[in-house]
């Protein structure tokens, strides 16, 4: 009975882990060499690390398997949002097409949280998150989320591996952006949005991010505390039981 119930429990958590949204690893969905939407580009005199048209990856200290990305950014401050730099990473499928053709959306919809994993070069790092929807050969009008700030949701970058959970509910349309409000489409998301921009301090930086999921579960932890307590009803009444 013991083994059954923990293999029920083992069979449940597998399987709400098993809905969660793979969107990008870098080793599954973005293989090394190959083009796909993931880009990156830099206004007003700051620059970003690009490998050809596409987000550079690190081959050592990964958080999963043997790629992490790298968003590699000088940035200087300015007072009228002229300068920025950002990586954007999307999640496609389809690693030999040119960028620009047959886009691939996703539908993260039924998803509450985005959650990725991020590690400073140096610690201290401060960058920005967006999410994007639509846009290039979609068919569907572009549009991008206000941007949410990383020290919002983690004391700060450090130079250890760190889970980032944002709540999607977070990310608001960007009525600058698109010209109409409204919440941002997604059932048609086409990237997940890296940057820094004018307001935030001169700097050079460097993080690495890893394994990022559209998922229903805030954290893993909170699956594991619940099936621990749920075991520990199960043999606390047990016990009980066997008293009588
Ligand atoms: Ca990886």
């Amino acid at each position: 009975m013991k083994y059954l119930f923990v293999c029920v429990f083992l069979f449940v958590s597998s399987t709400i882990a098993g809905a969660d949204l793979f969107w990008w690893g870098e080793d599954t969905d973005s293989p090394i060499g190959e083009i796909n939407w993931s880009y990156g580009f830099s206004d007003g005199g700051d620059t970003v690390e690009l490998a050809g048209t596409s987000v550079p990856s690190v081959s050592s200290g990964a958080h999963s398997g043997t790629y992490a990305a790298r968003f590699n950014w000088t940035h200087s401050y300015s007072d009228d949002w002229s300068t920025r730099a950002a990586i954007q990473i999307a999640s496609d499928g389809n690693g030999t097409d040119a960028i620009g053709v047959n886009m691939v959306t996703h539908d993260v919809s039924a998803y509450d949280y985005l959650t990725f994993w991020v590690k400073g070069v140096q610690g201290g790092e401060l960058f920005k998150m967006c999410l994007n929807s639509g846009g290039y050969d979609t068919g569907i009008g572009e549009q991008q989320t206000d941007d949410l700030l990383i020290t919002n949701y983690l004391a700060g970058v450090t130079t250890d591996w760190q889970r980032v959970v944002v709540p999607i509910a977070d990310f608001t349309l960007d009525y600058q952006y698109d010209g109409h409000s409204g919440a941002l489409d997604l059932g048609v998301l086409t990237g997940v949005r890296f940057k820094v921009e004018s307001d935030l301090p001169n700097a050079s930086s460097s993080v690495l991010i890893d394994d990022i999921y559209f998922t229903s579960v805030p954290e893993p932890s909170t699956v594991i505390l619940l099936g621990a307590g749920i075991l520990g009803l199960f043999f606390s009444a047990k016990s009980a039981g066997k008293r009588q």
